[in-house]
């Protein structure tokens, strides 16, 4: 039986430095601690990987998992952070610094990544058997650094110094093969603990090794250098998380992860229905479901045809059945430069096995739609294959039996445009599934002080595991929550200002509105637009030095892919229009700029609790969900956005009076697109013309890059591309009125309180709790499982 941490944790802490407790560094206290917490919870994982095995199960196949930190996660779930502050104190040391030591597991871009993450927690706190499948990649997304303003990424080595919350299952090793090599995919198990559960699930990260330690024959032979060498291209499949970029290089690589992690967890996943259910695999279904995350695990399609054809000798057509009862797929984005497609070279060198199987596929879609009367234009478009081209999103939505988007606008959208063809014929397919975030990481740990305030309102903790309930608090709340609410709000945002100090060397004024931008950098996202907004105000400021003005910092986080130049311009731009407002001795005593580098999970957790302004200002249409929005609504900040995503829910949870809503809508762009004239906004729009040639005059420094002149370009001038795409300039003026009211307004306190109290007890439907429940009541078909 597992130890009380008190004991456990300097042993383990002994174990792992080789020192007696007290002379153990943090580092070493954070890895003893942790495998404390691990020995903690063995036998409910063992326990509950055995009782999920045996009935109705959810897989939920994922390219990435943005995980962060894990041990304060595991603690707080398991009701133990007092308890571990007590163990670390014994030998001397402090669980704020050792919590500080971990490193982020940064496997994946952003919001997708993300989405993953909270819904593991999800699953394990409502007890529902799902596991979760991907790579263990060795480098996590690209480390960001600023060098005179530019971005320059750098690896993220993330478990150099071991890890202890994964645990290598050697005697599960897989073989995946492909034409050119063979390769050992061994499983890491990472445990997923549940708020206030015995239950703990799993997420299971393949690494690719190769298969022998030596290759005799090469090493006996002149090959020794070249065996080595190929020894080393099989650890390349799991080495590095690809960023969302637009550039083609890796591709083959990328395809080579794909296949790898789908087809190591499917072999598994068969493996143990013939355990349970033996050899007849036309019941496969009856017990397993699997969601695709998006496009990437799509190759596990035709993987299982291949397993269900080749190994266990089923007829076509029974083992299609057996395929397309399994499968369900989620869809994150309109943007069609995102869809994937790959070469059918790629696949014919690597696995031309699968490159059958996908003719087949094509073949026969072509065969039924033919039947169906469809005309062949539109099979042409439809059809898995398209010359020389495979297309993902295709093949998921012909052989799943579920197709979901993830707000109710993103889901009408793909309905009638993206998917439209294939809406028109299985719209009993389609269906909408909101993003939520978990209000364990997002709201209970990141920000114990409304937390506690939670808990005293409503009673109890009750709240963490069913948010819903905050609403009934929203109108019966005693006058003086306010004032607390405030001074949380205060609190907050001093902790955060003296973080930033540090992190960032930049002073900031706690009772100024902190308004944050967070989120990948993204043309769609219009972080334009917000610089834009600061450098008008800064000149309005120069101009009329008489004018109020709310005092303001203006906070932005966000990655760039290394080869969007353009998303790389933005952020220089942010930086020089940061660097221009925080040395201006008059107008930084009321604003100030500040991009926090290398954003990502756990500063996220440091920025959203002090947040009073949520920017969700994509262009109408383009952002699929967003997840920020929803972390800020449960943190009392007020929503300034478009009608784009889930920011439509949202509005319509809080209501009117408690959301700063403006722009263009995803109904009016197109007529709106059709005269457009950007350069129109740029001479009428009073201001606009002197902050884009601020750009270019000598006001704001690009180093020569050329850069800002691009940006003044794509938004005055079309090229390959029309001008301003994303409407930069056609929503500045109302952004800019309803920013300025919304500054306004916030001189109001109460009134600001009594909405930020609206936005969190209102936030119960963007729990991730409730998604997972309508996945799994809804398309996965699974039950919870409690262990005893
Ligand atoms: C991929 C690519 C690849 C090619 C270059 C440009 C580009 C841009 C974006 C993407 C991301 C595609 C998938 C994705 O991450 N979608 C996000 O999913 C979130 C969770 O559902 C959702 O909240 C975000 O709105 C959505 O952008």
């Amino acid at each position: 039986m597992p130890q009380n941490l008190v004991t456990s944790a300097p042993a383990q802490v002994r174990a792992v430095s080789g020192r007696p407790a007290a002379a153990a560094t943090p580092m070493e206290a954070w890895q003893g601690l942790s495998a404390a917490v691990v020995d903690a919870i063995a036998d409910n994982w063992y326990a509950t990987w055995q009782k999920y095995n045996a009935g109705r199960q959810e897989h939920y196949f994922s390219a990435e998992f943005l995980m962060g930190r894990a041990l304060l996660n595991n603690l707080s779930n398991l009701g133990l952070v007092e308890e571990a502050g007590q163990a670390v104190s014994t030998f001397g040391q402090s669980l704020t610094e050792v919590l500080e030591q971990e490193p982020d597991a940064a496997l994946g871009n952003g919001g997708l990544g993300r989405l993953a993450a909270c819904f593991l927690d999800s699953c394990a706190t409502l007890d529902l058997p799902v596991t979760g499948y991907g790579i263990l990649y060795r480098y996590g997304l690209f480390k960001q650094l600023f060098e005179d303003g530019f971005q320059t990424e750098h690896p993220d080595p993330w478990m150099e110094e071991g890890y202890p919350f994964v645990v290598r299952r050697e005697e599960a090793q897989r073989l995946v093969h492909y034409q050119d090599m063979d390769v050992r995919a061994i499983p890491y198990d990472m445990p997923i603990t549940g708020y206030g559960t015995k239950n703990v699930g799993t997420l299971r990260l393949w690494k690719a090794e190769p298969v022998r330690e030596f290759d005799y024959d090469a090493f006996n032979s002149q090959r020794f250098t070249e065996a080595i060498v190929e020894r080393e291209h099989v650890s390349d499949i799991s080495r590095v998380l690809y960023p969302n970029d637009t550039t083609y290089e890796g591709k083959v690589l990328r395809v080579r992860q794909q296949y790898f992690f789908c087809s190591a967890s499917l072999q598994q996943i068969v493996e143990n229905y013939v355990e349970h259910h033996g050899s007849d695999l036309t019941g496969f279904a009856d017990y397993n479901a699997i969601q695709l995350n998006d496009t990437h695990p799509v190759l596990a399609i035709p993987e299982l045809m291949r397993i269900l054809l080749d190994e266990h000798r089923m007829g076509w057509e029974e083992a299609w059945e057996v395929v397309s009862k399994t499968f369900a797929y989620t869809n994150h984005t309109v943007l069609a430069e995102a869809l994937e497609t790959w070469e059918v070279s790629i696949f014919e060198r690597l696995f031309p096995r699968i490159m059958e199987i996908v003719r087949e596929i094509d073949r026969r879609f072509r065969a039924d739609m033919a039947q169906r009367g469809l005309d062949q234009g539109t099979i042409d478009y439809m059809a898995p294959l398209s010359g020389d081209t495979v297309r993902m999103a295709w093949i998921a939505c012909y052989a799943s039996y579920s197709i979901n988007g993830v707000a109710a606008l993103h889901t009408e959208i793909i309905k009638r445009e993206t998917l439209g063809e294939w809406h028109a014929i299985w719209p009993e397919r389609f269906n909408n599934k909101t993003n939520g975030v978990t209000p364990r990481r997002w709201l209970r740990q990141c920000n114990p002080r409304l937390s506690d305030l939670l808990d005293e309102v409503t009673g109890s903790d009750a709240w963490a595991k069913d948010l819903s309930i905050l609403d009934r608090y929203t109108d019966a709340v005693d006058e003086s929550v306010y004032d607390r609410l405030a001074q949380i709000k205060r609190d907050n945002k001093a902790d955060f200002a003296a973080w930033i100090a540090q992190r960032e060397g930049v002073e900031i004024n706690p009772d100024a509105i902190f308004d944050v931008q967070i989120k990948r950098l993204h043309e769609y996202k219009r972080q334009l637009l917000n610089a834009i907004y600061i450098l008008d105000l800064y000149f309005r400021m120069k101009e009329d030095p008489s004018l109020e003005v709310a005092p303001r910092v203006f906070i932005f986080g966000a990655k760039a892919a290394p080869g969007y130049i353009r998303a790389k311009g933005v952020i220089k731009l942010i930086n020089a229009v940061a660097e221009l407002v925080n040395n201006d001795p008059v107008v930084s005593k009321t604003l100030k700029v500040v991009f926090v580098h290398n954003y990502n999970v756990s500063p996220a957790e440091h920025i959203i609790p002090a947040a009073d302004v949520s920017e969700q200002i994509s262009m109408a249409g383009k952002e699929a969900s967003g997840t920020s929005n929803m972390k800020f609504m449960m943190n009392g900040a007020l929503t300034l956005g478009t009608l784009d995503g889930a920011n439509v829910e949202i509005l319509e949870s809080v209501g009117q009076d408690n959301a700063y809503i403006f722009g263009a809508t995803e109904d009016e762009l197109p007529s709106l697109r059709e005269t457009y004239n950007p350069v129109w906004h740029y001479e009428n729009v009073p201001g606009l013309k002197r902050v884009l040639d601020a750009f270019t005059d000598g006001t704001l420094d690009d180093n020569g890059s050329g850069w800002f002149a691009d940006l003044r370009r794509s938004l005055l001038e079309a090229s390959n591309e029309p001008a301003d795409v994303y409407y930069v300039l056609g929503d500045f003026a109302a952004y800019r009125e309803t920013k300025d009211a919304m500054a306004a307004d916030y001189a109001d306190a109460r009134a600001w309180q009594r909405r930020a109290w609206v936005n969190i007890t209102r936030s119960g439907r963007f729990s991730s709790d409730r998604t997972i429940s309508d996945y799994a009541r809804e398309v996965w078909k699974i039950e919870a499982t409690p262990i005893d």
